[in-house]
């Protein structure tokens, strides 16, 4: 068994009793560096369509895909060990993507991440989300609200989240969430981690700079992902990949067999000679 260090112990114990933890001394300044570079360079192609997405908010999806740096942050060792706490061998990555709120963009409708899965709440955890924090965070610059406890929260007392419209529509609900939320105001380079069923939100930003994050999120290995990383992400890029990072792609089989390609473990795929049986009847 491997030896927890305190700072993980302490992470743990906190996601379990509040929803979320955050790592204050998450990425050097040369990894948020390199971040910052990569993201001046890809965004400006995709504002978001919904008032979910934010339509002033800049996202890119499959960021892993677009350099090794957000794969190395995607398997931090501090991630992995808080996967392997709360979801069971062979989780799989569910998300990776860049959000830039820009000045004006409004607050998000209070949401959580697993929100997908129809178990019954209060509920064990079926994903766990990161927001790296590539600008300092504060109130003024649309930081994340979340609300410490709602983890533990029933179906009942979620009602009226964004899937009803009800943060938008039912003010005594957006009251009832703002007074128990609290914005995390932390500096860039800062990582909150929380349980995929903790309430949160991107908040207002009514600064003059945009405030840049980024989130990877990770799901039970049973889950369906919100991303198809098999069609988004070409094999050949894939095949480069650590295999860790193949796993958490889904190049990994839940035992006995899910996650199977034709019958066979799906790292074959990424062989460049692999055809699917059902090709190979038209050689
Ligand atoms: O941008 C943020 O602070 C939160 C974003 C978020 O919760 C989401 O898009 O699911």
């Amino acid at each position: 068994m491997k030896t927890q260090t305190r700072q993980l112990v302490v992470a743990i114990e906190e996601i379990k009793t509040q929803g979320y933890t955050v790592i204050s001394d998450f990425l050097p300044a040369a990894q948020r560096q390199a971040v910052k570079a990569l993201l001046a360079r890809i965004n400006g192609q995709f504002l978001g369509r919904n008032n979910f997405e934010g339509a002033k908010t800049e996202r890119i999806y499959s960021l892993l895909g677009y350099d090794k740096v957000i794969q190395d942050i995607v398997e931090d060792e501090r991630i992995m060990a808080i996967c392997d706490e709360f979801l069971e061998a062979n989780y799989l990555l569910t998300t990776s993507q860049s959000i830039c709120l820009h000045p004006g963009e409004t607050p998000q409708p209070w949401h959580a991440d697993d929100v997908f899965y129809s178990i019954p709440r209060p509920r064990p955890m079926v994903a766990l989300s990161t927001i790296v924090a590539i600008d300092d965070f504060s109130a003024v610059n649309g930081g994340t609200e979340i609300i410490p406890g709602s983890h533990l929260w029933s179906d009942e007392e979620i009602a009226g989240d964004y899937r009803e419209g009800g943060s938008e529509r039912d003010s005594s609900f957006a009251e009832r969430m703002q007074s128990q939320s609290i914005t995390l105001e932390i500096p860039a380079g800062a990582c909150v981690v929380f349980a995929g069923n903790t309430l949160h939100r991107g908040g207002e930003n009514h600064s003059k700079a945009p405030r840049q994050a980024l989130s990877n999120q990770y799901c039970q290995p049973w889950a369906r992902t919100i991303e198809n990383f098999f069609l988004s992400l070409p094999r050949a890029l894939v095949r480069e990949m650590s295999p860790r990072l193949q796993s958490l792609l889904g190049y990994s089989v839940l035992s006995p067999f899910m996650g199977q390609v034709s019958g066979s473990h799906p790292l074959k795929a990424l062989d460049p000679d692999y055809l699917p049986p059902v090709s190979r009847l038209d050689q």
